[in-house]
């Protein structure tokens, strides 16, 4: 065990980077609200579709001039979907290779979560709100283990069955009910906000339709319906941020906001290329990987924002929240980097291994038959010269070593033998969130 940690600790060594010091510490206290958007690809933002954009307010977000927007970050979620999302941004490890790491081994695990960490190092008190069951993806479990103070399930919000629609509560009403809580919360508070109404297979009801956006009519009723959930989604941001504004919140809040993967999958990729300017003949794997860009964003009021395009993925963004509040990351067992840092290496690796770098997009480990494409041009790699093998081998290299490491640690619970100079194990039992109960 000593010895595997070792490894781990000199490994994630190289993730470390140096400070970037037009940013380190700008958001030093400030209240931090992560929104979860569910299911929600970077493709849909500026995207018009019959004359008008599908989520006006999150584009006016996304170009704020006080807001950081990265437009090739990956998700890079496997088997557990929303929960390894969670996973990757509350301890910048990854989920597991064969399941969900909240139910397979979230109940007993050892975390070094953002909750605790920011409770160590900046006096935060946290909280999720989501309007689905507490048990769903042993969430109720998990958060007591990563540090949360307060969960607040499906059962803090309206049980009336016409404001659910398939996983809960819908979102606008999920915002709106979560204000008298979050109003009562300690600051600086650290909370995280998961819709879920943008959800497959994308329903809703006819009340919360805006009759004044007309969804695409194509064969695919998925398709279609994943517009208006979105532009449903984005009205609901935009009611929580004229709240955030109106109580004044906003002046000491970081707003981060992402998206957690896809909503539309491979096989409806060819129905909707048309729709994102592609062709469906042409349409192939290069482009599904492509769709797998997520938004990642960081709103404050005096953030110097701007569009960054380095290759980024969810497993940045805790260091890269943690510099941003003026929190160094170095004791940390962390697997991503800060994406601010000028030593930033820009690239990423899925659960299932593909790679992406600033110039390939390697699917299935090239070792292995695997595919290659120029990641600018979208150009299947045939011939290679020297220097493209050497470079794809120490990518493909790098990227199983990372999903290793990160592996061995989290499947032998390796954190509980490890706690940084600085931070507190959790103690879960302080814990109660009353969630389940009708
Ligand atoms: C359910 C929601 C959806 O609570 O988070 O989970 P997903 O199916 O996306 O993993
Ligand atoms: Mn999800």
């Amino acid at each position: 065990n000593t010895a595997d940690l070792n490894k781990i600790l000199s490994y994630t060594k190289q993730n470390k980077l140096p400070k970037n010091s037009t940013y380190y510490g700008v958001a030093k206290g400030k209240n931090v609200i992560v929104i979860h958007l569910e299911s929600f690809q970077q493709f849909l933002l500026n995207l018009k579709v019959n004359g008008k954009e599908v989520t006006p307010f999150l584009n006016s977000i996304y170009h704020n001039q006080h807001t950081l927007s990265f437009d090739n970050f990956y998700h890079q979620v496997g088997i557990g979907r929303t929960s390894d999302a969670e996973n990757m941004l509350e301890t910048a490890t990854y989920g597991i290779s064969d399941g969900s790491l909240f139910t397979a081994l979230g109940g007993s695990n050892t975390f070094q979560a953002a909750p605790q960490i920011l409770r160590e190092h900046g006096k935060y008190t946290s909280a999720v709100f989501h309007g689905n069951v507490g048990s769903f993806w042993n969430r109720d479990d998990v958060y007591k283990n990563m540090g949360y103070n307060y969960f607040f399930d499906q059962n803090y919000f309206s049980h009336d069955k016409s404001d659910r629609i398939g996983y809960g509560v819908k979102d606008k009403l999920m915002f709106a009910e979560s204000i008298k809580y979050l109003e009562r919360m300690q600051q600086p508070f650290y909370t995280k906000f998961i819709t879920l109404t943008n959800h497959t297979p994308f329903e809703m009801d006819d009340e919360d339709l805006d009759h004044n956006f007309k969804t695409t009519e194509t064969s695919d009723k998925s398709i279609n319906n994943y517009f208006e959930t979105a532009h449903y989604l984005d009205q609901a941001i935009q009611e929580f941020f004229t709240y955030l504004k109106k109580s004044g919140l906003i002046k000491n809040t970081m707003v981060v906001i992402y998206g957690d993967h896809y909503g539309l999958t491979n096989s409806e990729n060819e129905t909707l290329a048309p729709i994102v300017g592609e062709s469906s003949d042409t349409w192939n794997n290069y482009n599904n990987v492509q769709m797998q860009r997520v938004p990642f964003m960081i709103y404050s009021p005096d953030l110097k924002g701007g569009i960054r395009h380095e290759v980024a993925g969810e497993i940045d963004v805790l260091p890269t929240l943690l510099h941003l509040l003026g929190i160094s990351n170095h004791n940390y067992i962390q697997f991503g980097s800060d994406l601010l840092s000028p030593a930033y290496k820009p690239w990423v690796v899925f659960r299932n291994g593909t790679i992406v770098s600033q110039k390939y997009i390697i699917i299935g480990g090239k070792g292995q038959k695997g595919v290659v494409y120029d990641r600018q041009s979208g150009k299947e790699i045939v011939n290679f010269t020297r220097q493209e093998e050497i470079e794809i081998a120490q990518l493909a290299k790098a990227g199983k070593k990372s999903l290793k490491y990160s592996d061995l640690l989290n499947n032998h619970n390796l954190l509980r033998f490890y706690t940084p100079t600085g931070f507190k194990p959790v103690d879960p039992d302080q814990f109660d969130y009353l969630t389940n109960f009708q």
